[in-house]
């Protein structure tokens, strides 16, 4: 039997510590790992936006709402590359694209291969979200140079059908292994906010780092309320809540980017630097996150200045190839 390397009642310690504590001690871990004022910028593209099969009850982009967003074909690699020239020259270092589909269709992977292979000749790193992933599909990627690939658990596999109802959480988990054994860095994590309780936000933490390998980069969103999904009308979840999550996952997941993802665009400044100081060290950075708005660039910049803190400048590329 293999030993697990988180339990339940271990991060639950950590979680509920006094929140000075929690704070010190996530902040502690921090340096220990990281340039302690330097901020990760990516941007984010839809490339491929709505009519998404699956039912995910936080996403606007789900066709089993009806939430008004103009659906949109596969962008073109040209466009694409177009908007990771412009990401770059605003000073982001990696370059999502993120794609609503169950799977990748057989007929567009390969313009999506196009698209990374672009976005590496420009000296950034690649990232995309395409949905579930076979093998093939998996190494292909690989193959085609991109660095991360994004596949979230989004909570605990308990409230995760209360959440989603056409796929399973073991399903995430396969897609993710094949990630892994194609020599892809993963990017994992979850969403805040969903009317979960603590214990799931405890539960999604510990499958993450129980991962054989813990995911390179740990994207934490706040749930953005969108009209027309079911969890439009949820109750916000508690700053401080939301920050010990944070905290945690830095104490859990030590080496970790821990990215502040979606929901920046209605956090304060100082809920800001409460999150940066519980360990979270990347950003979406960008008008727009896929579908929603996101926090303003220049107050993103403005802020890391007032804090003394920079943009990571150099791609650390690929620390798995
Ligand atoms: N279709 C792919 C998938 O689900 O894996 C990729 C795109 S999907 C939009 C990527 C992630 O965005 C989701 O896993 C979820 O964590 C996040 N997300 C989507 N809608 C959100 C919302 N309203 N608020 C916060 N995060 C959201
Ligand atoms: C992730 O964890 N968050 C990003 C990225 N990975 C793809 C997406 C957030 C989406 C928020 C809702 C929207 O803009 O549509
Ligand atoms: Fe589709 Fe991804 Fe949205 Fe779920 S989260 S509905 S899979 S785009």
């Amino acid at each position: 039997m293999t030993t697990l390397k988180w339990d339940f009642t271990r991060a639950n310690d950590l979680y509920s510590l006094p929140f000075m504590e929690l704070m010190f001690e996530a902040q502690t871990v921090h340096r220990q790992h990281f340039e302690q004022n330097e901020m990760e910028l990516c941007t984010l593209l839809s490339i491929k936006t709505g009519a998404c099969p699956e039912d995910c009850a936080y996403c606007p982009q789900s066709g089993h709402f009806e939430t008004g967003l103009a659906k949109e074909n596969l962008l073109t690699v040209e466009t694409v590359l177009e908007e990771a020239k412009r990401a770059k020259a605003n000073g982001a270092t990696r370059f999502c694209m993120g794609a609503a589909w169950r799977h990748p269709p057989k007929k567009q992977f390969p313009k999506v291969l196009e698209m990374i292979a672009g976005v590496k000749k420009m000296g950034m790193e690649a990232c995309v979200t395409l949905g579930t992933l076979d093998e093939q599909q998996a190494k292909a990627l690989h193959e085609a140079g991109l660095d991360y690939y994004n596949h979230n658990l989004d909570t605990s596999p308990d409230y995760y059908q209360e959440i989603i109802t056409t796929r399973t959480y073991q399903e995430r988990l396969d897609t993710l292994q094949h990630v892994r054994a194609a020599g892809i860095n993963v990017c994992c994590g979850g969403i805040i906010g969903m009317g979960e309780t603590r214990e799931d936000r405890i539960e999604l933490l510990v499958q993450l780092a129980n991962l054989p390998t813990p995911p390179e980069s740990v994207p934490i969103n706040r749930l953005v309320p969108v009209k027309g999904t079911p969890l439009e009308k949820v109750e916000v979840i508690d700053n401080i809540e939301f920050i010990r999550t944070i905290a945690t996952a830095r104490l859990m997941m030590p080496a970790s980017m821990i990215r502040l993802s979606a929901g920046r665009d209605t956090m304060s400044e100082e809920m800001h630097a409460l999150c940066y100081m519980a360990g979270a060290n990347s950003i979406f950075y960008g008008e727009r996150l896929l579908t929603s708005q996101n926090a303003e660039t220049d107050q993103d910049l403005k802020l890391l200045e007032k804090l003394g803190m920079h943009a990571k400048s150099r791609c650390q590329s690929a620390e798995v190839a």
